[in-house]
C-alpha cells in the first residue's frame, strides 16, 4: 500500500486545500497530513495563523481523505517525518516546485498544480473589505 504524507500550514481551510488532499489521496493508500505549528508558522510568515494549530489540525483530521494528523515543528525535519510514517511519496502543491527534490532518495516526490485563485490572502481582504 502507498504511503502518501503532504504538509501544510491549512489556515483558513478553503477549496484549494481540500482539492489538495483530495488529489493526494487519490495517489494510492494512506494519507498522512503534517500541520505547520503555529511557531513554525510565525518563522515562515512573520506572523501567527488566524487559527490555532490544535483547530488547524482538528479541520484537517476530519477531511475525509485524511487518515492521520500530526504537528510539523520545523520544516527541515521533513526526512524524519517521511521515516516516522513510512511514507513512500511526498505530494506538496507547485508553489514548492524543486524545493523537496533532495528527499528523492527516500520518497517520490510529487509536486500537484495548485487550485488557481484561491488563496488564504484573498480570504482574508475579502473580509477586510465587507
Ligand atoms: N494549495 C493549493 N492550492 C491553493 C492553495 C494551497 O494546492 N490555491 C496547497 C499548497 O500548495 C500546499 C497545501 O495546499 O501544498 C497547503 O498550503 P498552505 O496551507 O499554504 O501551506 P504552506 O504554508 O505552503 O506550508 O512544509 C511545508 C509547509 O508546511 C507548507
Amino acid at each position: 500500500m502507498t504511503n502518501i504524507i503532504t504538509f501544510g500550514t491549512f489556515d483558513v481551510f478553503h477549496v484549494g486545500h481540500l482539492h489538495i488532499l483530495r488529489r493526494a489521496k487519490a495517489l494510492g493508500g494512506r494519507l498522512v497530513v503534517g500541520v505547520s505549528s503555529d511557531a513554525l508558522n510565525y518563522q515562515k510568515k512573520g506572523r501567527y495563523p488566524i487559527y490555532a494549530e490544535q483547530e488547524r489540525l482538528s479541520i484537517v483530521a476530519g477531511i475525509k481523505y485524511v487518515d492521520a494528523v500530526f504537528l510539523e515543528e520545523s520544516l527541515e525535519l521533513k526526512a524524519e517525518y517521511i521515516k516516522r510514517y513510512a511514507a513512500d511519496t511526498l505530494v506538496m502543491g507547485d508553489d514548492w516546485q524543486g524545493k523537496f527534490d533532495h528527499l528523492c532518495d527516500s520518497v517520490k516526490v510529487v509536486y500537484l498544480p495548485r487550485t488557481p485563485a484561491v488563496s488564504t490572502t484573498a480570504v482574508i481582504e475579502v473580509i477586510k473589505h465587507l
